[in-house]
């Protein structure tokens, strides 16, 4: 019993592992972790989300994306303003040299896919380009799950 439990909890791991695959690593950039969470039918939009990392010394900076679940997607910013969560699309997204930013659910950056083409189900994968100036446009794969715990994403950080 304790046995299939270890084993379990190995299997566990060994998916979380096969997320960070999905990292991409092009020339001064790293991209981690692209998602999406799953969407209700009925739900015109959804969110997607991904940290950059830039390691060399010119700023990233995100001007659109793209991908064929969506019409279009949005750079999305979100904060409190006057006790309600309100959302506002912005032109560029700059990460500057030696800094990550991370995106997450529940504020702050995201990418928003505008008027989905079919509800995203838990599971599924899809490519998003990331246009960034001067870099160029970026293929990733998203995978749609639920938001992972801070605490996870703390432990893939460590991991890294
Ligand atoms: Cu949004």
């Amino acid at each position: 019993m304790r046995f299939s439990l270890a084993a379990l909890v190995t299997a566990g791991l060994l998916a979380a592992g096969g997320v960070q695959a999905q990292n991409v690593s092009p020339d001064g950039l790293h991209l981690l972790h692209p998602f999406a969470t799953p969407t209700p039918p009925g739900v015109p939009h959804g969110a997607a989300y991904l940290s950059i990392s830039v390691e060399d010394d010119t700023p990233a900076v995100l001007v659109g994306a793209r991908s064929p679940v969506s019409e279009s997607v949005e750079i999305h910013d979100m904060a409190m303003d006057d006790g309600i969560m309100r959302m506002r699309r912005i032109e560029q997204l700059e990460v500057e040299p030696g800094t990550t930013q991370v995106m997450r659910p529940g504020g702050g950056y995201h990418l928003m896919l505008m008027n989905l083409v079919s509800p995203l189900q838990e599971g599924e994968r899809f490519p998003l380009t990331l246009e960034f100036a001067h870099r160029g446009d970026i293929d990733v794969e998203v995978e749609v799950q639920t938001a992972p715990e801070d605490s996870s994403m703390g432990m893939e950080h460590g991991q890294h």
